[in-house]
């Protein structure tokens, strides 16, 4: 019964539904996929064949529930899941799998004692729309499997949105046809970072690797299929180094030589920014209108953080692009830059999202705001009535620490416990009076940057289990108050879940510590 995220209601009534070789799954119009979906997934798991027919699992869409939210009722007659949508129905099959024990994450469980469902009823419906998760595969390249295999694992917490950051100063992940060395040059770096600063074993052994466009095609309809959004991110005009890298002629060619420059190898801001000549802007446009191929979200992320202004303050080029285009100064010019693409986007019928940094010389006018250095970025932006993504890193970087225990395996200074991500509030009290603005609050997203992470073991390491925290604090009807949470209470039901993350083989955080 301990449901992770929490529901918003749960009634326990005694008894339990037998599920056996002969139970019957079925669907009506416009739950077929998720039946499928569980059929598969049970049917691997339990090695039931969950035949159509009725009287046993019976899934419908009903559109008096909110959209993605769902009510699932288990009782001797059999379990009849509700969605508001297709997407409500398969969070609800995600509770129906947690009810079943841990045993229901593992491929071809053995079990003497059989399979049931306790009787409940479960009423449920998510707080925020966009509950994401970024996964950093610039820094450190995860392969294909690996993506696939977190699109599974946020799944079964209720997030639907992965936040992929493809480009840094670090790497270039995404193949693009038009511009091949991106990925041939771009992708690659002479050694890994990992031990590079925290006094470990340093790794000096080349690192690298992408993803084609069928893997990120791939990619993009198994996450669809699971009812989440694969949102791209371009990190534009900073964090481009292994861009300058590969064309050379993108960046500040009239103040540092760039065609000496290699993709990036240590973490960092870096000076090495995008110019703003014409012909950058036209890169840009060409990557994109790739990308918008392979990823039909809504949005799509072009970074804009941590963009350092001094090869602008020297460039003979950009000072001319200031003049003729009247602006006040540097900001302004990466302002105008962001303004571009935001209106590239809009004709295209896609929006622009970007970290709080583009708030400063002028917000585009469509564009959505990532804030990351704390709540003031989104709070601003929500106020001048655009949509906003908190991501405080004060609460939800999930590479920051775990404990100040000498034994965590990063350096990255800040401690970010377990209890301090469940009572990480998305909403700021500055916007709980002002519902105006609040309604531009419409999600929040924990952040996995893996400058310090050089494998999918680390990544699972320092996700979990603050993401199952997270994944409450975006889903569940927690107390806006972070002292009146139940931190209590939600350890104990983790419990429950540790067993269920380690069935799915996730190589979490030890709750007492970091393992030996
Ligand atoms: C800041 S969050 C960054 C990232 C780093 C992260 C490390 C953001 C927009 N920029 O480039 O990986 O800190 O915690």
């Amino acid at each position: 019964m301990d449901l992770i995220p929490a529901p918003l209601s749960l009634a326990r009534p005694a008894g339990t539904f037998p599920l056996t070789a002969t139970t019957a799954l079925d669907g009506g119009p416009g739950a077929e996929s998720v039946a499928a979906w569980l059929r598969a997934e049970l049917g691997a798991a339990a090695g039931l064949p969950l035949p159509p027919g009725s009287g046993g699992i019976r899934l419908d869409l009903d559109g008096s529930l909110a959209a993605e939210g769902y009510r699932l009722v288990v009782d001797a007659g059999g379990v009849r899941l509700s969605g508001g949508s297709a997407a409500g129905l398969f969070w609800g099959a995600q509770t129906l799998r947690q009810l079943l024990g841990p045993d229901a994450y593992r491929r071809g469980a053995v079990r003497t004692d059989g399979w049931a469902l306790p009787h409940v009823t479960v009423e449920d419906a998510p707080r925020f729309g966009w509950r994401g998760m970024l996964l950093d595969v610039a820094r450190h390249f995860l392969p294909k499997a690996d993506v696939l295999r977190y699109v599974d694992l946020i799944a079964a917490h209720k997030l639907n949105v992965l936040h992929l950051h493809l480009t840094d100063d670090q790497g270039w992940r995404v193949e693009i046809r038009r511009y091949p060395r991106l990925t041939e040059t771009g992708s690659w770096r002479e050694r890994s970072m990992v031990g590079f600063r925290d006094g470990g074993r340093r790794d000096d052994r080349p690192h690298g690797g992408y993803y084609t466009q069928d893997d990120l095609r791939e990619i993009v309809a198994y996450a669809a299929a699971r009812h989440i959004t694969v949102v791209p991110e371009i990190d534009i005009p900073g964090h481009s180094q292994a861009a300058i890298a590969a064309y050379p002629e993108l960046g500040n060619h009239d103040v540092v030589d760039t065609a000496a420059l290699a993709t990036f190898t240590d973490w960092g801001v870096n000076p090495n920014v995008l110019n703003v000549e014409d012909g950058t802007l036209r890169f840009y446009e060409h990557v994109l209108e790739e990308v918008l191929e392979l990823f039909p979200s809504a949005f799509v992320h072009l970074g804009g953080d941590e963009c350092p202004k001094d090869q602008w303050r020297a460039s003979a080029s950009a000072q001319a692009r200031i003049k003729e285009l009247g602006l006040a100064d540097e900001d302004g010019l990466q302002s105008w830059f962001i303004r571009h693409f935001d209106r590239w986007l809009a004709a295209r019928g896609r929006r622009l999202i970007g970290w709080d940094e583009i708030l400063e010389g002028g917000l585009a006018p469509g564009a959505a705001v990532s804030s990351w250095r704390g709540y003031e970025g989104g709070i601003a932006a929500a106020r001048a009535g655009h949509d906003v993504v908190m991501c405080p890193e004060q609460h939800v970087y999930l590479d920051h620490r775990e404990s100040a225990l000498a034994e965590e395996p990063i350096p990255v200074g800040y401690v970010r416990t377990l209890e301090d991500v469940y009572r990480y509030e998305p909403l700021p009290p500055e916007l709980r009076q002002d519902e105006a603005a609040a309604r531009h609050v419409i999600g929040t997203q924990a952040n996995v940057w893996t400058e310090f992470m050089d494998d999918v073991r680390s990544v699972d390491y320092h996700a979990f289990p603050r993401l199952a925290a997270f994944a409450e604090v975006a889903w569940s009807d927690l107390p806006q108050d972070p002292e009146a949470r139940d931190y209590a209470g939600f350890a104990e039901r983790m419990t429950a879940h540790y067993a269920r993350l380690d069935a799915m083989g996730v190589e979490y955080r030890h709750p007492d510590g970091p393992r030996p």
